[in-house]
């Protein structure tokens, strides 16, 4: 990974689900279906249906994907989708509370390095800043969104990812340039909202993301890696390292 230009790392753009902790396949998925249930509807999704439900970013863009695409005689209104979506939400937060969701391998590690480093941390996700927080306290630290300097989340933007704009607001908010930016992503779709927005990616395969296509991605690796857990890197120059730490990414951003 090289970063094709002189300019210093300044921050790191995180985003969530998928790659901080695999809460799609842990807490949405379930969530989705627990919420269901509870409205008495006999809609049922499972883990493979899911991947592909996945292609729709945002929880109720993806709740009227589904109605339209499987149930297209019976349209609910918005505000229904909306309750049902609020009540996703709340079986979500129930079960992060539960602290039954591990952060992906690396997670906290780089995280608790690259704010002793002074390096700048952002969240850029497309799911609500309430499933944030709660991922950042139960999983994290209490006081974890401190971490934060700008967390960009859900409807602060009207179109989410793959169009680049959530992370060009995130990048407003902070005062950066793209190129002194590094995004962490899981999918393809985030790839494409953040290279849309001229940010330099690393990516982290989960089993949801693993057949996407990721060209253009600086590096593609299996997760960010412990001293003790090497990650698998699938694209990419990994400059010698087996875990992504702070002397690996400056290393990567070094003027040449
Ligand atoms: C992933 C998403 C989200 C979650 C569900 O976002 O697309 O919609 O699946 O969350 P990212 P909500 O990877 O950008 O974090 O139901 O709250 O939308
Ligand atoms: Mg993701």
């Amino acid at each position: 990974m090289q970063n094709k230009s002189s300019t210093k790392l300044v921050a790191l753009l995180f985003d969530v689900d998928g790659t901080l902790a695999d809460t799609e396949r842990d807490a949405h998925l379930p969530a989705f279906n627990l919420a269901f249930a509870e409205f008495g509807l006999d809609w049922y999704w499972d883990a493979v249906l899911y991947g592909d439900l996945l292609r729709v970013t945002g929880g109720k863009e993806r709740l009227r994907h589904y109605v339209q695409r499987f149930h297209p005689d019976n349209q609910p209104s918005d505000d229904f989708l909306a309750t049902l979506h609020q009540a996703k939400t709340k079986h979500y937060n129930d079960m992060l509370s539960q602290g039954s969701i591990p952060l992906r391998p690396g997670v906290k590690r780089l995280l608790l390095e690259a704010r002793s480093a002074g390096l700048r941390l952002a969240i850029v996700t497309t799911t609500s800043p309430e499933n944030v927080m709660a991922l950042l306290r139960y999983s994290l630290a209490e006081d974890a969104h401190t971490w934060f300097e700008v967390i960009a989340a859900g409807d602060v933007v009207p179109v989410k990812k793959p169009a680049p704009d959530i992370y060009l607001w995130a990048l407003r908010e902070l005062k950066l340039d793209a190129r002194q930016c590094l995004a962490f992503e899981d999918s393809e779709n985030g790839l494409k909202s953040s290279m849309g927005a001229g940010v330099n990616t690393i990516i982290t395969l989960n089993d949801y993301s693993a057949a996407h296509n990721f060209s253009g991605a600086a590096l593609v690796l299996s997760d960010l890696g412990e001293p003790n857990l090497p990650f698998t890197a699938y694209e990419g120059d990994t400059l010698g390292h087996s875990y992504v730490d702070v002397a690996m990414l400056n290393a990567s951003f070094a003027p040449f």
